[in-house]
């Protein structure tokens, strides 16, 4: 179906993978099309319930493929940033669905600010992070500018970004980069049982609920108030929040269809 990622579908759960892995899964222009057209598709499949993003073989993604990047010359990176990439940032953050990264090794460039556009990070302890940009002369694109900040404050932004250090796994954690890290060999294990888990949640509740978080960023209290009683008028009509009360009064576990 797509030259450069797998896309496979199980139990509610969509797992695409970057494949380029002789090149770390460098990211060129077809792939960046494979992935919007990727997020399009689980955007569309009811069946699909949450998303893994993760990366064949040793590396998670190192951003822009710089062969690529070469054999193009002397072109408009904002055109690049604006047909190719930020497309996939935006339906990553509106996908009313949630994003489990299974971050395998390293992500770097624009594969790091995919990897800090996912919802749950998953880190093997062998996987590192890293704002690349700066080492080939580049400010951060593709939302790190974004989402770094929030995450780790801005003082360590600065630092991580114009220095371009690998962050490994352990002291992602210890800044907030990613929720958890496990062995190598269990990171598969990990990343399947809580993909499991959001692909029998109440997926109309999770997609209002990042929502909500996407637009706390810029919003004031009174705003959240209104948009929090919006979103909950949404889902107090699913019938996830019926089946869960029913659930609840008959003492059992829920069995939500994510309708
Ligand atoms: O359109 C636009 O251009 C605008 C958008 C820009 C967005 C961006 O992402 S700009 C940033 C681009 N990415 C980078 O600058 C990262 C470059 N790569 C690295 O810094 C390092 O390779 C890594 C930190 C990712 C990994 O380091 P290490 O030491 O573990 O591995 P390595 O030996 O450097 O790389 C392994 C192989 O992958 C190697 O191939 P080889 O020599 O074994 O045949 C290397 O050339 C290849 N590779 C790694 N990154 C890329 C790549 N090939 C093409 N493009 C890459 N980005």
């Amino acid at each position: 179906m797509y030259e450069h990622l797998l896309y496979e579908i199980n139990n509610g759960i969509a797992t695409i993978t970057l494949n380029r892995p002789e090149l770390y899964n460098a990211i060129n222009t077809k792939l960046t099309f494979e992935l919007q057209d990727a997020l399009k598709q689980v955007a569309k499949d009811a069946e699909v319930r949450v998303v893994v993003l993760t990366g064949a073989g040793k590396a998670f993604c190192s951003g822009q493929d710089l062969n690529e990047a070469a054999e193009l010359g002397n072109r408009s990176l904002s055109e690049s940033l604006h047909k190719r990439y930020n497309p996939v940032i935006k339906a990553m953050r509106n996908l009313p669905k949630p994003i489990i990264c299974g971050l395998n090794g390293v992500a770097a460039g624009a594969g790091c600010s995919l990897a800090l556009a996912c919802d749950v990070i998953i880190a093997s302890a062998e996987a590192s992070l890293t704002e690349a940009f700066i080492n080939i002369g580049l400010v951060l694109d593709s939302g790190s500018a974004f989402f770094l900040p929030r995450m780790v404050g801005s003082l360590k932004a600065f630092e991580l970004s114009t220095l371009g250090t690998k962050i490994k796994a352990e002291e992602a954690l210890q800044l907030g980069l990613v929720n958890q890290v496990v062995a190598p060999e269990n990171l598969t294990a990990a990343v399947t049982t809580l993909a499991s888990r959001y692909a029998i949640a109440p997926t109309k509740a999770i997609g209002l609920i990042k929502k909500m978080l996407n637009k706390s960023h810029a919003a004031t209290l009174d705003q959240m108030l209104d948009y929090e009683a919006y979103c909950q008028e949404i889902a107090g009509h699913t019938q996830d929040f019926r089946e869960g009360i029913k659930a609840f009064r008959e003492k059992r576990k829920p069995n939500f269809k994510g309708q």
